[in-house]
């Protein structure tokens, strides 16, 4: 089916306080030169970049009490939440281009702001290599792009879990997880507790993507509001080495496409991160590249000649 899609706005938020390498504060450039704005307008969609936050530089230095960087990690969030929050209510797709996944709390944390104004439900799909679902205590790096999950369902320091508010962002009834392989022990013993949906590699080795996105997917209607929620470390290395956390044994291209592809047809992503990408530790742009042909893909393109 030929959709179209709402106006979509391009935000960079070109940080990496809350990652365990520096680089990923080139990400937003590197999918520019990559050709992400002109893929989706050949999509036919209206894109205009907003370009980039201007937050505080990235400090480098060691974690206190269990978070590296958390000021400079929290003023990134609130820029981050407000720019997203400022395009939904507006009307328009907020595309968020990192920088590392911390961001992750802003911007879904805006989006949890909007589904609750407009009564939409929220649906997070967290692709990823990682469960994010780390905190101070048991955290065995003490950076913060590991804790986003966690942040937003009410696990974390307050100046985070309740960025927006009095609240939490979110239930953790609310997330998929799906490609995950690399997750610490207290934070496995964390994920289970707060009953998380993980579909991890084992399980989409054994049943194929197709069923698992079916799975991750069931469930939503015309009133929810699925956000997405990309850590470019979810892909295999041999396709994406532009990370700083690769995990082997990730998805492969065309596994990833067929995400991108049943995402599209289910019609309801309306709003999205791209995070994570480290240029440095790239090749020639490749992961960029892989990353934007993916976003076609969640933009409906697709050489799908059956259907
Ligand atoms: B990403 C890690 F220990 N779990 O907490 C940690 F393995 O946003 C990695 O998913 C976190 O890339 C990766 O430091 C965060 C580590
Ligand atoms: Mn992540
Ligand atoms: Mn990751
Ligand atoms: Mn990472």
């Amino acid at each position: 089916m030929k959709r179209s899609y709402p106006p979509v706005s391009l935000i960079g938020a070109p940080t990496d306080v809350g990652a365990g390498h520096q680089g990923g504060r080139l990400g937003p450039e590197a999918l520019r030169i990559a050709g992400l704005g002109e893929a989706l307008q050949a999509r036919g969609v209206d894109v205009v970049d907003r370009g980039n936050l201007d937050g505080p530089r990235n400090p480098w230095i060691g974690p206190v009490e269990g978070y590296r960087h958390i000021d400079e990690v929290t003023e990134w969030n609130r820029l981050a939440m407000e720019a997203v929050y400022a395009e939904l209510a507006a009307g328009r797709m907020p595309v968020l281009l990192g920088g590392d996944h911390c961001l992750g709390i802003g911007s879904v944390t805006a989006v949890a702001r909007h589904c609750r104004e407009t009564g939409k439900k929220l649906r997070l799909l967290w692709l990823d290599a990682h469960a994010d679902f780390n905190t101070s205590e048991v955290t065995p790096s003490g950076n913060i792009h590991g804790m986003p999950v966690a942040c937003l369902c009410g696990l974390g320091p307050r100046q985070l879990t309740h960025l927006g508010g009095n609240a939490p962002a979110m239930d953790p009834s609310a997330v998929r997880q799906v490609g995950i392989r690399s997750v610490d022990e207290g934070e496995k013993r964390l994920v289970k507790e707060y009953g998380l949906d993980v579909y991890d590699m084992r399980y989409i080795d054994e049943v194929g993507m197709k069923q698992v996105m079916e799975e991750a997917l069931a469930g939503m209607d015309d009133d929810t509001h699925l956000h997405v929620s990309f850590d470019v470390d979810f892909l295999d290395p041999s396709v994406a080495p532009g990370v700083g956390t690769t995990v082997p044994g990730g998805p492969n291209y065309r596994e990833a496409q067929l995400v991108m592809e049943m995402i599209a047809d289910s019609g309801r992503m309306a709003s999205l991160d791209i995070m994570e990408l480290n240029p440095i530790l790239d090749r020639d742009n490749m992961t960029a590249l892989v990353a934007v042909d993916l976003v076609e893909s969640l933009f409906g393109k697709s050489t799908l000649m059956r259907a």
